[in-house]
């Protein structure tokens, strides 16, 4: 069986920290775990996601392109549409 879970909530409110959490929690148990990065804003992560939406667009990009101008919130929409 395979189980997925998608992590969503406001910046600050411990996605990744949970992220790391099971996948820690995973190889102590010996159980297969893949965490795909969706968050153009995510800083460090102390796991190696498989896939990283970063290496597509990251919100430095939308908030110092000299065109786009955007600041956080704006730039952040910009990321994922
Ligand atoms: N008190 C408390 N702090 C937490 C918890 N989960 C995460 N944090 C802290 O909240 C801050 C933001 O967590 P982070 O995982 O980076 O949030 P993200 O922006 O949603 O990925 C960090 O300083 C974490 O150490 C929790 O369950 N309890
Ligand atoms: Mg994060």
């Amino acid at each position: 069986m395979r189980y997925g879970q998608l992590v969503i909530g406001p910046a600050g409110c411990g996605k990744s920290t949970y992220c790391s959490t099971i996948a820690k929690y995973c190889e102590d148990a010996r159980r297969v775990v893949k965490v795909v990065n969706l968050d153009p804003a995510a800083e460090a992560f102390d796991y190696q996601p498989v896939c990283d939406i970063r290496d597509l667009i990251h919100l430095d990009d939308a908030m110092e392109d000299e065109d786009l101008h955007y600041g956080p919130n704006g730039g952040l929409v910009f990321c994922l549409e």
